[in-house]
C-alpha cells in the first residue's frame, strides 16, 4: 500500500499514525503541497482532486480524504468503538473536525508558518472561529481522558492532528488546559513522535 502524503500535513499524518497503531505496513510517498506536487499530472491520476493524503492499495484501488481513509483502515481495531451510538459520536467529532476545526486551525497555521503571514494579519473571523473550535474541544474533554471516554479513538486521531500545532497559527493553547493534557495523552497513546 502506498500513502501519498506531505509530512507537514496533519491530514496526512492521521493516516500514518493510524497505520502505525494498527501495525499496517505501507510505503510513504512524500508529496509536497508547497512545491506543487499535488497538482502534477502523475499525482492527479492518483487523486483527481489534487490533494493529499491519498492511498493506492496493492490491488490498484484508490482512496482519498483523510477521515475516510482512517475509517477504512481502522475497521475492526480498538480505534473504532463497537457500540453503534459511540461510533456515531466518533463520527460526530470527525465531521465537525473537517467543517469547523481544520479549516480554521490548519489554515491559520499554513498562512503563518508556510506563507509567512504575521499572526496580527490573520483574518479576524478565522481567529475567532479557531478560538471557538478550541473552546468547544476543551469543553468536550471535561471529565474524560479522550473524546469518547477512557480510550483513544479515530476522533482523537482526527482532532489532535492540527490541534497540537495550533500554536503555529498564533493560538495560545495555555488557555485550554484540558486540551493541553489531552494532546500529551494522544501523543503517548498513538506513539506520535513527528
Ligand atoms: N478534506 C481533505 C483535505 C485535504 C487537503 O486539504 N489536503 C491538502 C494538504 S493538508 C492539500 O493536498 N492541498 C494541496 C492543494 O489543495 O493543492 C482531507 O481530509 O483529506
Amino acid at each position: 500500500m502506498q500513502i501519498y502524503g506531505d509530512s507537514i500535513s496533519g491530514n496526512c499524518l492521521k493516516v500514518k499514525w493510524t497505520c502505525d497503531f494498527i501495525g499496517r505496513s505501507y510505503h510513504w510517498v512524500e508529496t509536497s503541497v508547497v512545491a506543487g506536487d499535488t497538482r502534477k499530472p502523475g499525482f492527479l491520476e492518483v487523486n483527481p482532486a489534487g490533494q493529499v493524503p491519498a492511498i493506492v492499495f496493492d490491488d490498484g484501488r484508490r482512496l482519498a480524504q483523510s477521515n475516510a481513509i482512517i475509517l477504512y483502515l481502522a475497521e475492526g481495531s480498538a480505534l473504532i468503538p463497537s457500540d453503534p451510538f459511540v461510533r456515531a459520536k466518533m463520527l460526530e467529532w470527525m465531521f465537525w473536525e473537517q467543517y469547523s476545526h481544520e479549516p480554521t486551525i490548519a489554515v491559520a497555521r499554513f498562512q503563518v508558518k508556510f506563507q509567512g503571514k504575521p499572526v496580527a494579519d490573520l483574518e479576524p473571523r478565522l481567529v475567532e472561529r479557531g478560538s471557538a473550535a478550541l473552546k468547544r474541544l476543551d469543553e468536550g474533554l471535561e471529565g474524560r481522558d479522550f473524546l469518547l471516554g477512557d480510550a483513544a479513538s479515530l476522533a482523537d486521531v482526527a482532532l489532535v492532528a492540527y490541534t497540537r500545532w495550533a500554536g503555529d497559527g498564533g493560538f495560545d493553547l495555555a488557555q485550554y488546559p484540558r486540551v493541553q493534557g489531552w494532546i500529551g495523552r494522544c501523543e503517548r497513546a498513538l506513539n506520535i513522535t513527528d
